[in-house]
């Protein structure tokens, strides 16, 4: 990458992004009740962000015991590749570039949400210390159970399909969800992972399913179309790790050499804040992967700005000034004020909250 200017376009692997600001992945609850299929309300969302040099789509399971919240995407169902279909034609249309992020949340879920009321699976039979959102109310997670040595292969095939299904739906390439206290995040941390197979113990160890869905993704994607989201320094969804700089140097080393698109770190607590534990370095992180740096938490202009004239970033998500400005670029470019997000209909609901925001533009004609 050349020039430094959050604005200008710039190069990911063979796509021609417009500019290095990127749509942040986002939960918003609103696929169709029955089959967790995307529709005609979602495609226009995501149409009207289209700005954005890259929109990494919102969190996406790869299998209904993938599925940890109400009215969530899925990526494995004919009906929901149709209905992606409609929000990357959308995309598409309005000259955008959109990745779908590939989503299992293992034991962040509940009964009630998981085929035939089964536990959720996970590294180890521990309840995560969080909620979720059944439909109706917030509810704390179901205590898991532990996926058995034979089952890894299952879900990685679960992985495969869900890339071969987002192919189908027409995205540009994927994100593999590794971050958040979901799945992926529960192996690879020593506070979720109790194992004593391969899968668990050792760095190594808990490392292996990530590798694995990586090597199964590599099948379907050329390496410049998959990028992979990890937050190392995050307890989101009760994730803990004993030693996360020692965990996330030995990941983020072993990325290295599949020529992924990008690296995606949540900078701090996920939407939280920005300073790190003691010992803790991003910018140290960051120096172990030899590719494409995509940093997010917290950004506004300025930070977005300096951090990639620096030279340290290559491109900036933002999360929820997305949400609020479906023009961020633009008003980011002209240094104009921001639309005020509406917190009470962040998750679930209908256009309210979600494609009803005023473009600067919608704005000065009404
Ligand atoms: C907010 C609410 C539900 C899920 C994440 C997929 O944190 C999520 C998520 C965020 O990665």
């Amino acid at each position: 990458m050349t020039n430094t200017n959050l604005f200008n376009s710039v190069r990911l692997g063979d796509l021609d992004l417009r500019n290095r600001v990127v749509m942040a992945p986002l939960t918003r609850n609103r696929a169709l009740p029955d089959g967790d299929a995307p529709h005609a309300l979602n495609a226009e969302y995501y149409a009207q962000r289209a700005g954005a040099g890259l929109i990494i789509s919102e969190a996406s399971q790869i299998s209904p015991e993938g599925k940890g919240y109400a009215w969530t995407p899925g990526i494995y169902s004919d009906a929901q590749v149709e209905g992606w279909r409609q929000v990357t034609d959308a995309v598409h249309a309005n000259d955008g570039r959109i990745f779908i992020q590939l989503w299992h949340v293992g034991r962040v879920s509940h009964t009630s949400l998981q085929p035939n009321g089964q536990s959720p699976v996970a590294p180890s039979a521990l309840a995560a210390e969080t909620q979720t959102f059944d439909g109706t109310a917030f509810v704390p997670t179901s205590t898991p159970r532990a996926l058995d040595t034979s089952e890894m292969a299952r879900i990685v095939e679960e992985y495969r399909i869900a890339a071969r299904n987002a192919k189908k739906a027409g995205f540009d390439g994927i994100e593999l969800h590794a971050a958040n206290g979901y799945l992926l995040d529960q192996f690879l941390r020593d506070g979720s992972n109790k194992r004593t197979d391969a899968y668990g113990g050792s760095v190594e160890n808990r490392t292996r399913l990530l590798i694995e869905v990586l090597e199964a993704l590599l099948e379907v994607w050329p390496a410049g179309r998959i990028g992979i989201r990890l937050s190392p320094f995050s307890h989101a969804n009760g994730i803990d790790d004993s030693d996360p700089m020692a965990t996330f140097a030995y990941v983020i080393s072993k990325l290295n050499g599949f020529g992924l698109a990008y690296l995606h770190l949540v900078e701090g607590e996920t939407g939280g804040t920005r300073e790190l534990p003691e010992g803790a370095s991003i910018t140290a992180l960051r120096a172990l992967f030899d590719g494409t740096y995509m940093a997010n938490n917290g950004y506004d202009r300025d930070l977005a700005v300096t951090a990639v004239e620096s030279g340290s970033v290559d491109l900036v998500a933002f999360g929820r000034p997305f949400i609020a400005n479906p023009d961020l670029v633009e008003r980011l470019e002209q240094g104009s004020d921001l639309n005020e997000i509406d917190p009470a209909t962040l998750y679930g609901g209908g256009a309210a909250g979600y494609t009803d925001y005023p473009t600067q533009k919608s704005k000065a004609a009404a």
